[in-house]
């Protein structure tokens, strides 16, 4: 019965869900003109390590959009001039930035990377440096630094349950037979 017992406990504990330790979102869209600007929220939490990209995307031809990304915290929701914005990025992210960095045209795409100090809505804008023009994808990750303590699932709270039931029956089997 003791291993039977062992056995319920660790299929409990494997059935235990942890609770989510990545987001990612992945976002497409285009610039069609010089002043226009793409702005996408997302909401984190205080602590999350967030890595933005803004990549030129393949339009069937080249990779005609020169990105630059600008990130407004939740504090901060004029996002009407990439001057304010929190964080800004035009070239980070090039094949001279990182080895799955991506070239345009002309120029680089963008990387912002941040720790998330406030919780709440964030603004990811998207441009085209000066008039350029292209299709972009907005990929956005944010990981949780905190050691999360895991929460039982549903069938976990039925497998706790069999080995409370088990345990209890033992008990009064052996109350019995005294
Ligand atoms: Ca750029
Ligand atoms: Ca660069």
């Amino acid at each position: 019965m003791r291993i039977r017992i062992a056995v319920l406990l660790v299929a409990a504990a494997l059935l235990a869900v942890p609770a989510a330790q990545a987001q990612e979102w992945v976002i497409n869209g285009s610039i069609d003109s010089g002043p226009e600007f793409d702005l996408h929220t997302v909401s984190l939490i205080a602590g999350q390590e967030v890595t933005a990209t803004l990549v030129c995307a393949f339009d069937g031809v080249s990779r005609p959009l020169d990105p630059v990304l600008s990130v407004f915290r939740p504090s901060n929701p004029n996002t009407s001039d990439t001057a304010l914005a929190d964080y800004y990025n035009d070239d980070g992210f090039g094949t001279d930035d990182y080895p799955w960095g991506v070239d345009c045209d002309a120029f680089d795409s963008s990387i912002v990377i941040f720790t998330a100090d406030e919780t709440g809505t964030y603004t990811f804008r998207a441009d085209g440096f000066g008039s350029s023009t292209g299709p972009y994808t907005l990929t956005i990750g944010a990981v949780n630094t905190w050691v999360s303590i895991p929460t039982l699932g549903t069938v976990g709270f039925a497998a706790l349950a069999l080995v409370l039931a088990a345990a209890g029956l033992v008990f009064l089997r052996r109350r019995r037979h005294a």
